[in-house]
């Protein structure tokens, strides 16, 4: 039940004074519950209230009221006048207030649309959870991005591509009957943060999800989730003109096959008014596309956004693209198929990119493309499963991450031309702006498996809204939330969750490696894998080591792929001595003797982080075993139990890197590095075809 709560467990208030405080404050609240959405807040209060208050607040008319939750086409002038001079201007935004009204203080929770109150309202109950002194509020926020969306990589068969976190939330058998009471909690938990959109299905789709009942069903939920402000999108397969409309062909010149996604289009929004739209996987890992009749991205997106055009839907066209047909190394390709598409797309497309050029490693310098194509809207596609970070069973903060990557300089317009403001539309004007995560949530418990889990879909909500956000402010706000507001607590374990992802990128892929884990799952270390069907699935391709070094030049004397980025960037790091290190060997091939800037030789350097990452894992262990007086011994025991496990894996990985790439370098084992129990043959043997994640067969 706890887990199950998510950020949202509303903690009893305990302080005596602030309890006094907060129940004068809420105790007669004024809210137009005659629509769907001032229900849900009537509903979300009383639920909260009571729980942290053990307050029955009683609904009452504006004059009688301490809260006032109102739109602003109904404020009454004498609290129109006092509004604060930066109020709410844009639709989903709100404004929280300290004001007065017929003689008495009043908070007044103000928005122009009914989502804005919804979120204004969660927003003060965070300020509540967060035991903030309310006396004198002023805050008003509104989100930067206008589409914020989890993407969900569930099948219809209820399996979930990378998903660790059990079986898809969807039961798809028992829709549209069937409105389970998680759909409503997910919901919820979403418009906490500010999450407006779903797409509900895989980007490896399957046609079916396409088919008139399936679309009751997809219906079903729409209606669930609108009284929350949330619009339901779905992948769309590119040949299910073919599979489901009987079709010979998918080629999107062909007038048949217009006409059938225009009328597909008009279907589904006979049912779903507000659906938002579609996301295509195409000509990427075998999806079918406009390539396959000769035809580009351009043409492909275009018509399905003009089917969708009519009814205000969206297209986006993920450019998550790589040939097996072109040697160019892997990380160049998306930027070279899609620049010449700039300023070609219809307006209702967005190109969504994910946060590197690989695919969501635990390190990556951003993709090339955000700024490179300023006549485009571009969506960040962040990954919040952690499919290559340790799946179920490490504890890694992603937000830290996803900050790394928004704060990074594009330099597309001159310095300070960070990745978020491509992201908010702020660095090119653009009003049509997106950003998706792709979701870790399924049928356990606890929505996430891991407890800690949760922080990063909690995170990538809030770092949606604003791209700005310090992770260390999302860091607090979660554990606050969450567990306790108790200082001791928050300080010690806000440097945990902080640390984190500096400590996962250290025992798994430090100094710029990349995609060097096991085949398939992509559970745990294999360097030394290689042969696959493509070459750009191995790990020897990633790291090129051999005798003489490791890395991957990308350079001008290599695959040059660094000329993708701008000028300032492709100085700084086209030399090993100026580049940051982190990005070292993701740009260069390096000699295992080359001297770093800590004096010691790349090998020395390479060991010693391996040895950090550890370490720092036997740290959070330590940090988290003081933690049990704070939390609930089913997540205590928990946590320390995965903590085990990560512990045990960080070792695995250091142990398997090391000896693998010692056999390369022939350099002798640092002193602080202990000696592997195994020996490389027996890490190398490792097989567990079963281990979660694998990508499932899709219809
Ligand atoms: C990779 C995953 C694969 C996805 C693909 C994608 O390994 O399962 O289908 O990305 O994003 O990260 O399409």
């Amino acid at each position: 039940q706890e887990g199950y709560k998510l950020w949202l467990q509303y903690h009893p208030v305990e302080d005596a004074a602030l309890k006094k405080h907060y129940t004068s404050q809420n105790a007669a609240i004024s809210v137009d519950h005659n629509t769907p959405t001032g229900s849900v807040i009537r509903e979300e209060l009383n639920t909260a209230l009571e729980a942290m208050l053990e307050l029955q607040p009683n609904f009452t008319s504006p004059d009688k009221a301490s809260l006032l939750i109102l739109k602003q086409a109904a404020l009454p002038e004498e609290l129109q006048k006092q509004l604060p001079s930066n109020a709410v201007q844009d639709e989903e935004g709100f404004t929280i207030a300290s004001l007065n009204y017929t003689g008495k203080p009043v908070i007044l929770i103000t928005s122009q649309t009914d989502a804005g109150l919804l979120y204004g309202v969660f927003r003060y109950l965070n300020l509540l959870q967060l035991h903030t002194d309310t006396s004198q509020l002023s805050v008003t926020d509104s989100p930067k991005i206008k589409k914020r969306i989890l993407n969900h990589w569930d099948n219809l068969d209820r399996t979930v591509e990378r998903g660790y976190a059990g079986f898809s939330i969807w039961d798809w058998h028992l829709l549209p009957h069937l409105i389970k009471e998680e759909y409503i909690d997910y919901a919820r938990a979403n418009a906490s943060v500010g999450i407006n959109g779903t797409v509900l299905n895989n980007v490896n789709a399957s046609a079916y999800i396409l088919q008139d009942t399936y679309l009751d069903k997809v219906k079903a939920l729409a209606d669930t989730f609108r009284p929350y402000g949330i619009q339901v999108y779905l992948t769309a397969r590119f040949s299910a003109p073919i599979e489901i409309g009987g079709l010979k062909t998918a080629d999107p010149l062909n007038e048949e096959v217009r006409t059938w996604w225009k009328e597909k289009a008009n279907a589904i929004y006979k049912k779903i008014p507000d659906f938002g739209g579609f996301l295509i996987k195409a000509n990427s890992e075998g999806q079918p596309g406009p390539n396959n009749y000769g035809r580009s991205h351009v043409e492909g997106a275009n018509m399905l956004a003009e089917a969708l055009e009519p009814h205000n839907g969206i297209v986006m066209w993920r450019a998550f693209v790589y040939s097996d047909e072109k040697p160019e190394d892997r990380a160049k390709q998306a930027y070279s198929e899609f620049v010449p598409f700039d300023g070609k797309f219809k307006k209702n497309v967005l190109v969504q990119v994910k946060n590197g050029p690989i695919d969501f490693q635990p390190r990556e310098p951003f993709h090339p493309l955000f700024g490179a194509m300023p006549e485009t809207p571009l969506m960040m596609e962040f990954q919040i499963t952690q499919e290559y970070l340790g799946g179920m069973s490490h504890l890694v903060f992603l937000p830290k991450m996803y900050e790394e990557t928004l704060q990074e300089d594009t330099y597309a317009r001159g310095e300070g031309s960070i990745v978020a403001k491509v992201i908010d539309g702020s660095l090119n004007t653009k009003k049509l702006t997106g950003i998706a995560g792709v979701a870790n949530i399924g049928t356990a418990r606890n929505w996430t498996g891991h407890p800690f889990a949760q922080a990063n879909w909690y995170g990538f909500g809030r770092l949606a809204w604003d791209p700005y956000l310090k992770s260390e402010t999302i860091a607090r706000e979660w554990l606050g939330m969450t567990f306790t507001t108790t200082p001791e607590f928050i300080d010690t374990m806000t440097p945990l969750l902080l640390n984190s992802r500096e400590a996962v990128v250290n025992y798994m892929t430090p100094l710029g490696l990349h995609h060097i884990m096991a085949e398939g799952h992509h559970q745990g270390p294999g360097p030394w894998v290689k042969d696959l069907g493509r070459e750009d699935w191995t790990s020897v391709y990633y790291h090129k080591a051999d005798r003489m070094g490791i890395g991957f030049d990308r350079t001008s004397t290599g695959s040059n792929a660094l000329a993708q980025y701008a000028e300032e960037i492709e100085n700084t790091y086209k030399n090993k001595r100026t580049i940051p290190e982190d990005y070292l060997l993701w740009f260069h091939h390096v000699a295992w003797d080359y001297e770093m800037k800590n004096g010691q030789s790349l090998w020395y350097t390479l060991a010693r982080k391996y040895q950090d990452g550890v370490e720092d894992v036997a740290q959070m262990k330590k940090t988290w075993n003081a933690m049990q007086d704070y939390v609930s011994p089913a997540v205590y025991e928990k946590t320390r139990m995965l903590l085990d496990i990560q512990y045990e894996e960080a070792q695995w990985w250091r142990n398997s890197c090391l000896l693998y790439f010692q056999q390369l370098s022939q350099m002798k084992m640092p002193p602080f590095i202990p000696k592997a129990p195994h020996s490389l043959e027996y890490y190398e043997s490792i097989r567990d075809p079963y281990a979660p994640g694998i990508k499932p067969s899709w219809d």
